[in-house]
């Protein structure tokens, strides 16, 4: 794609106006004019990293919107032609936000159809640190599985799903099927397991464990046993959910979790290490990485 990159911020005078005053729902201009050099570049590396691996790892639902989105190495993309692709696909935009915003104002977004992303970058000198999600987590990882109608649908439910968990004190147990779903899920194609959450997606190092590592469990997806296990923040995930299909995410969109939040009640939380009897488990890992990892001084 070329003439992604030049000639198209229109909005000029809100680059660097740090001192806006702040809108009620958390977005801000994206300022895409006062990215640096430097930053376009970080952008550029990381771009190229994960762009070479994922034709392998990716589900082919995530590779194609990929391909069709106005997206490529040379630059950070401007969130409002990304919004145009994205919005004749899908119906979704890009609002530009300056990080973490409160789960409300996440979820109303989310509800709406609109998907909050961090306007910055990590540096160069972080290329895998990440204390809050970042352009390149937010677009790259999210942006091309929101290309496809199942997550576009499935994300506006866990919006407006989030609201009403918040109300009723459950939101742990749904941020859990986001976190397995969106940010960390595999799935089955003909080829075997794929990436299709934004967490590994946008992560070098893991993209290749999640598929390729013998270490961690893949275990076939189950919304009740999902919204029982706690999971970790700090290192790789020692769990896979993987579900059989895409298609799966339209149920899960429908469910009516109150039967679940009534059943969650009572009954066990499970570690993010644990495999049940009742586990369907198309993966047993060893555990190595994470054991090597706790074993250290
Ligand atoms: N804000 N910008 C941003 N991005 C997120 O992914 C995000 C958030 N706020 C809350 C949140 N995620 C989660 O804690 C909820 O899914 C529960
Ligand atoms: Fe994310």
């Amino acid at each position: 794609m070329e003439d992604v990159c030049s000639d198209k911020v229109k909005h000029g005078l809100a680059a660097g106006l740090a001192t806006a005053p702040q809108r009620p729902d958390w977005t801000v201009d994206q300022g895409w004019d006062s990215y640096t050099t430097e930053q376009h570049s970080v952008w550029k590396t990381l771009y190229e990293r994960q762009s070479h691996l994922l034709p392998d790892l990716a589900c082919d639902a995530f590779v194609e919107g990929m391909s069709r989105l106005p997206m490529s190495a040379d630059c950070i993309p401007n969130f409002e032609e990304l919004s145009e692709t994205l919005h004749k696909a899908t119906g979704w935009q890009i609002v530009a936000v300056p990080g973490l915003v409160p789960d409300d104002v996440f979820f109303d977004h989310l509800a709406n159809r609109r998907f909050p992303s961090g306007n910055f970058i990590r540096g160069a000198h972080e290329l895998d640190y990440l204390e809050e999600p970042d352009v390149f987590h937010d677009v790259f990882g999210h942006v091309p599985m929101l290309m496809n109608p199942l997550m576009a649908d499935f994300i506006q439910a866990y919006g407006k799903g989030g609201l009403r968990a918040q109300s009723l004190g459950k939101l742990t147990e749904l941020a859990r099927v986001y976190w397995y779903t969106v940010e960390f899920g595999l799935v089955r194609q003909n080829d075997g397991m794929r990436i299709y959450g934004a967490g590994i997606a946008s992560s070098f190092s893991e993209s290749a464990f999640s598929i390729q590592s013998d270490s961690p469990n893949r275990i076939a997806f189950d919304l009740e046993r999902v919204m029982r296990t706690n999971y970790r923040i700090d290192d790789f995930q020692e769990v896979y959910f993987v579900l059989d299909d895409l298609q799966d995410l339209l149920a899960l969109a429908k469910t009516e979790f109150a039967p679940y939040y009534e059943r969650l009640n009572s009954g066990p939380t499970y570690q993010p290490g644990d495999i049940l009897t009742t586990d369907k488990v198309p993966h047993r890992g060893t555990g190595n990485y994470h054991r090597r990892r706790t074993h250290k001084p």
